[in-house]
Parts: structure tokens; sequence; C-alpha cells
């Protein structure tokens, strides 16, 4: 799939102002800095579109964006804000919990929810609730690995292993990618593409 044009459309901080795009929507999610915005960014070949950080933790709002917009493949990507960081405190993580749950149980335009993890990184506990989370409410997901430039091929090769049995699924059920290189952009929009057209 080719991106056309990509544009930001609003932040959300509160579940009473969540949009109805009446568009097909697909949600980015993960703990903060395992490169939600920048995968964004990459997929939409627009390097401002989502506002990256070297900073965890300070995006609370889901923001919304349109791609392809006016075209008969328009859908909606939502960079969710970003889990397992303490520093901003615990209202701020019970926030986030309502947040992002009635957002993933009453979206109706949702169609995927990306879950990316670092591929460096053990999966943590919270990106094991997450997985479990969609399963028990049947949220179609993809798991996506990213940063993978950030690691050699066989240590990588090791780490997939390593994840994969942590979340159990199998090798071929989880995609990678690097927004520094554009590693795994065509497949990811391929996935895109595919809800798109068979939804
Ligand atoms: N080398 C490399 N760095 C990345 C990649 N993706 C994100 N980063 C960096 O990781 C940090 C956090 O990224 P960001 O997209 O803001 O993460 P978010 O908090 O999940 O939205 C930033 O410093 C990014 O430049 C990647 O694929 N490769
Ligand atoms: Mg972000």
């Amino acid at each position: 799939m080719i991106v056309k044009n990509a544009e930001f459309i609003k932040s959300v901080s509160n579940f009473g102002n969540i949009l109805d795009l009446s568009c097909p929507e697909f949600a980015f999610v993960g703990r903060s800095n395992c490169g939600k915005s920048s995968l964004i960014n990459m997929i939409t070949g627009n390097k401002k579109l989502a506002k990256t950080s070297q900073t965890p933790g300070l995006t609370k709002l889901l923001n919304y964006f349109y791609v392809n917009k006016k075209q008969a493949n328009q859908f909606v990507l939502v960079d969710l804000p970003g889990y397992g960081f303490s520093k901003a405190g615990k209202n701020y993580n019970q926030s986030w919990n309502e947040l992002i749950e009635k957002y993933l149980l009453n979206s109706k335009n949702l169609k995927r929810i990306f879950v990316l993890i670092d591929c460096r990184h053990e999966p943590s506990q919270l990106d094991k609730m997450m997985i479990e989370f969609l399963y028990y409410n049947q949220i179609p997901f993809t798991v996506v690995l990213t940063k993978t430039d950030k690691l050699s091929k066989s240590k990588l090769n090791n780490n997939i292993d390593m994840i994969c049995s942590s979340l159990k699924l199998g090798r071929g059920n989880v995609l990678k990618s690097s927004s520094e290189t554009s590693f795994g952009k065509q497949e990811i929009l391929s996935v895109i593409e595919n809800d798109l057209t068979c939804n």
C-alpha cells in the first residue's frame, strides 16, 4: 500500500472525548519508549507527524491521525499512551488503564491493535497482560518487535525466540521493524490493507 498523505487530527485526554470518525482505526500500544510514535512516523513517511521522545512516559493522550484521507483506502492511526512508567505516579497509571481499556473495548471503528515490543527486552508483565486482555476480548492484534537495527542478526534471532516463547506466540506471528531503516514498513501496511479489504 502507498501512503499518499497523513495528518494529525486531534489529541484526546479522556474517554468522553474519544472520536468516532466512521473510518477504520488501527491503534499502537506498548510500554513507554518502545517506539510507537516513531513507527507511526515511519509507516506514514513523515518524521514530524507523531512526537517522539527520549524521555519516556510523557504522552498521556490518545493522538489521532488520518492516513490517505479522502482516498478509497483511508484509515486512522491512534497513538496510545505508553504503559509501565512509574515516575508519572499511581494516579497516572490508574487513569491510563481506564482510558486504554475503555478505548479498546468501546471504539467501534477499531480494526486492529499493534502491540509494540522493543526487541532488546524481555516482554514485561504489562505486555503479557495486554496480550491476554486482547485475546480474552477477541480484539485482533499483531505483535511488532521494534528497533531491530539495534541488534546483530544472531542476537535478534535469539531474542525473537525468547520473546515468542514468553508470549506463547509462534515466530510467524510477530513482525519485525526498524523506524531507523524503515525495515518492516510494507509488512505492517499490508496487514492494514488486508484488514481494510477483508472486513
Ligand atoms: N535505533 C532506533 N531507535 C528508535 C527506533 N524506534 C524508536 N527509537 C527511539 O526510541 C525512543 C523512543 O521512541 P518513541 O517513538 O518516542 O517511543 P514511544 O514512547 O513508544 O512513542 C526515541 O529516542 C526514538 O528515536 C528504531 O526503530 N530504531
Ligand atoms: Mg510516543
